[in-house]
């Protein structure tokens, strides 16, 4: 299960670790979609609806906390992982683009209680690898 800030690129990801071309617009609904649960990035920026995170992380095996590269902020609380009685990774997204700052989104995902992090981009192709060896 995917959570993350609207725009940072969930479904995107899933998108190409599906094989899927890009199309992204925007989420509106907790989505399964093969081994995936994709979730609105409104989830994440209202509180009311942490619930609904909760209820959700129910149904898999794995949250992934994802953040983008490119933004000077993160909405994940402190310790945000310790809600989940799932295994939590981090996603660092949009590695790609130029001027991005990995470290810094690795230390707001490392704040919010992250141990493992993986760096990505669905546009260019990167750490996708890995992704899909932690999904077989
Ligand atoms: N440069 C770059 N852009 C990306 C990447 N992944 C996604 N994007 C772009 O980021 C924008 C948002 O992507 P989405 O996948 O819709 O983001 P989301 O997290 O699902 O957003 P919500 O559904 O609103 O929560 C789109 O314009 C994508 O093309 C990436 O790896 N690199
Ligand atoms: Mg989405």
């Amino acid at each position: 299960m995917l959570i993350g800030e609207s725009g940072v690129g969930k479904t995107s990801l899933i998108q190409v670790l599906s094989g899927e071309a890009f199309s992204a617009r925007k989420t509106m609904a907790v989505e399964f979609t093969g081994r995936f649960i994709d979730t609105p990035g409104e989830f994440l920026e209202n509180r009311r609806f942490y619930p609904a995170l909760i209820t959700s992380s129910a149904d898999c095996d794995v949250v992934a906390m994802v953040q983008d590269a490119t933004r000077i902020s993160s909405l994940f609380p402190p310790q945000f992982s310790t809600i989940f009685t799932r295994k939590v990774i981090g996603i660092v997204t949009k590695v790609d683009v130029p001027g991005c700052n990995v470290e810094r989104a690795e230390r707001f995902l490392a704040n919010a209680g992250v141990k493992e992090i993986i760096r990505s981009s669905s546009k260019a192709n990167i750490g996708l690898d890995i992704l899909q060896d932690m999904l077989n």
